[in-house]
């Protein structure tokens, strides 16, 4: 991924870049639209259809098979010749990794708006179905939290009265687990051990008190392989009463494995439509990742060191350090990064079947952009 120069001013982000879409637009920038252009080009000329790729006024690639370049300019020259050949290898690959990060329509993770009423903060949640859109052009049938998957993100502070109000529009019951949260029985959200589903068009209203702080989820616990696999999972944010119990960070940012919509996805997405991470130089990054899927997912960032300081929100008593992460499904794994070297990081999982193929990177992979 060196092609992106990280010193380059187009790739300077605002910190306050709400989920990454000034990198995208200042990715686009670096890639510009005439190399975009010409990939698209280079893959159209491999497939046979270069003529519409002229017709559409994209610069010109030179396709081998119909005029043979003189062996000097062979020797610096983009896709070569054989079709399933290294060079078809190659032009896929940098196809796929120049088109991150892609453009889909739908994003998961924004804050959910609460109210608090006597002293009770207040949520409203919304089980539906959607058509989600894993990447560009692939649409799954899905299920959501207010049409977002993953879920918006619930936030609320250790020990405070929280109220939940969960209305069901699917076709099929529900119910609302509070993963990490040390709630009465009651309220565990587990139908017919501890309520009965929340049929088709009912609402059901969950009351409980925050706590231990953390990074938590929320999700369903019925018909959950489904459900769950099928977007219905979030990520409940407790903050500590005690600040100090927090190491100090810049950025607070989500990582969410999932393993069954549509393939293989971080935060709902799959490369190249993942977002990227951005930092500027000596920045701190917390990082939360939650795994909710079948599989254990090796969280792999290149070049820079995770410092992780708690599990399913618990203080370690020992932090430390690593750069690849297991996350098993159900666990949360809290770390800080910092940002000390500039450059287009890799980030991604390190089971190589969930992240890079014969075709190129796919699902589990993104990237964190550190800007000087
Ligand atoms: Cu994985």
């Amino acid at each position: 991924m060196d092609h992106l120069d990280p010193s380059d001013p187009a790739t300077v982000t605002e910190p306050a870049d709400p989920v990454g879409t000034i990198a995208r637009r200042t990715l686009l920038g670096v890639f510009g639209a005439s190399t975009l252009g010409a990939i698209g080009a280079a893959v159209l000329g491999m497939t046979g259809h270069g003529a519409s790729a002229a017709a559409a006024n994209i610069p010109p690639v030179h396709d081998p098979r119909l005029h043979p370049l003189p062996a000097s300019a062979a020797a610096t020259s983009v896709p070569t010749a054989r079709p399933g050949g290294p060079a078809d290898h190659d032009s896929v690959h940098e196809a796929a990794t120049k088109a991150f990060p892609a453009k889909t329509q739908g994003q998961g993770l924004q804050e959910l708006r609460s109210t608090v009423v006597s002293g009770v903060r207040e949520f409203d949640l919304v089980c539906g179905k959607v058509k989600w859109e894993v990447t560009p052009g692939q649409l799954v049938d899905a299920y959501a939290y207010n049409g977002q998957i993953p879920g918006p993100i619930m936030r609320v502070t250790e020990g405070e009265r929280v109220r939940v109000r969960v209305k069901n529009d699917l076709d099929d019951s529900t119910a609302v687990h509070w993963h990490g949260q040390r709630v009465k029985n009651e309220v565990d959200g587990v139908p017919f051990i501890t309520q009965p589903p929340i049929k088709p068009g009912q609402t059901y209203t969950y009351d409980f008190t925050a706590g231990p702080f953390g990074s938590h989820m929320y999700h369903s616990h019925h018909n959950a392989t489904a459900q769950v696999g099928g977007g219905m999972l979030g990520p409940l944010l407790v903050t500590p009463k005690d600040p100090r119990v927090d190491p100090a960070y810049d950025k607070d940012e989500l990582f969410i494995f999932n393993d069954a919509l549509g393939g293989l996805t971080i935060n709902g997405k799959g490369f190249p439509a993942t977002a990227p991470y951005t930092a500027k130089l000596g920045q701190r990054i917390r990082f939360r990742f939650m795994n909710e899927g079948q599989l254990i997912h090796p969280a792999h960032l290149h070049g820079l060191t995770l410092e992780v300081f708690a599990r399913d929100g618990y203080p370690l008593p020992q932090p430390f350090r690593c750069d690849t992460l297991n996350v098993a499904p159900g666990e949360r794994w809290d770390a800080i990064v910092l940002a000390d070297a500039p450059g287009v990081w890799a980030f991604h999982c390190h089971i190589l079947s969930h992240a890079e193929g014969s075709s190129g990177m796919f699902g589990m992979v993104t990237a964190l952009i550190v800007s000087a």
